[in-house]
């Protein structure tokens, strides 16, 4: 189908109105949303205004992962990169690649910052943070791939060794085991030689201090739940009214992890074009996310179904947040 040829304030005024919603997004939208504990995926919280969001919750006093991430790689990659040689860094959902320049900065001075591969769901954000990037590393070459991780995973080719695959933030924890192990087993698939994985995980400890990061006093990470409704309303042309959901986040021991919801505060119908009406009883939830934590013991039971092994283990002193390097097993 061709669309409709406009341009200029028009084009921007009714673009929404024309554009096709994507059937992937459609698809994974109708499965949630009919599934008896209705949910939607993650990655629809990153739209400009969510990725804006999500870099205000990596400040807050309360959320902790973020900062204490970025000590441990301050800390250990000037020594770790130039002990790997690592010639290029592949990293899986990059965001704005504000941690991945403190590994890139250690390829630079240890004389082997090669390539950079970004990989995100996001393009828009991608392009931007590969352009600022290839300003400030002159002799790097820049090479972002828009994906889903979860979906896909290939050995991007053409990859100079050794290559380090970098999967941090904890993002990990928006996977339970089994597809957490999925999406390791690509990555080991994707491996050669004496190339090495990279894993940013935030650790099990006391429950308030998790759920506070979760719950902050500020209400930006309810302001960051809510906008997925928003992208909905955007990309589908939904009905979601913003202000009839509420925050909720709680830890749920058997899992380990914290899961998120949007908790519908009335009875009511949304419409989503494609879907039709979506009932929604009063405190019925949605649940956008959940964020696994981890232990020792956790990442090798990972690493071993996916054919990884622990090589090392660097988690800070108060043991909120580890990286931990996995090699082939
Ligand atoms: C980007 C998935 C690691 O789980 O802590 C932060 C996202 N959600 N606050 C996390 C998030 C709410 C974050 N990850």
């Amino acid at each position: 189908m061709t669309e409709p040829r406009i341009s200029g304030k028009w084009a921007r005024l009714t673009a929404s109105a024309y554009r096709q919603p994507d059937p992937r997004m459609l698809a994974e939208v109708e499965a949630g949303l009919s599934a008896p504990q209705k949910e939607l995926p993650p990655k629809y919280f990153y739209d400009p205004r969510g990725s804006e969001l999500f870099e205000e919750i990596t400040r807050l006093p309360e959320y902790y992962p973020t900062r204490t991430e970025r000590a441990l790689l301050a800390a250990w990659m000037p020594r770790l990169i130039p002990q790997l040689g690592t010639r290029a860094l592949v990293e899986l959902g990059a965001g704005n690649a504000e941690k991945s320049r403190i590994i890139i900065s250690a390829m630079q001075a240890a004389g082997t910052a090669d390539r950079y591969l970004p990989i995100d769901v996001s393009a828009s954000f991608l392009n931007q943070t590969a352009a600022r990037l290839r300003r400030e590393y002159p002799g790097l070459t820049v090479e972002p791939v828009v994906a889903d991780i979860a979906e896909e995973f290939e050995r991007p080719r053409g990859l100079p060794h050794p290559a380090l695959f970098a999967f941090l933030g904890s993002t990990i924890g928006n996977f339970y085991p089994p597809a957490a192990i999925r999406l390791l087993s690509r990555v080991r698939q994707a491996m050669e030689g004496d190339d090495r994985f990279l894993l940013g995980v935030d650790l099990r400890k006391d429950v308030s201090r998790i759920e506070a990061a979760y719950n902050d006093s500020q209400g930006v990470t309810a302001e960051f739940n809510r906008n997925m409704l928003l992208v909905l309303n955007h990309e589908l042309g939904a009905n979601f009214d913003p202000a009839a959901f509420e925050h909720r986040a709680f830890y749920e021991n058997a899992t380990h992890g914290i899961e998120m919801h949007l908790v519908s505060t009335v009875e009511q119908e949304v419409r989503v074009p494609g879907i039709g009406l979506v009932p929604f009883a009063q405190g019925e939830s949605i649940r956008t996310e959940i964020s696994c934590k981890h232990d020792r013991g956790s990442v090798d039971e990972l690493f071993l179904a996916a054919g990884l092994g622990v090589e090392s283990w660097r988690a800070d002193p108060d043991a909120l947040f580890a990286l931990v390097v996995g090699v082939a097993a």
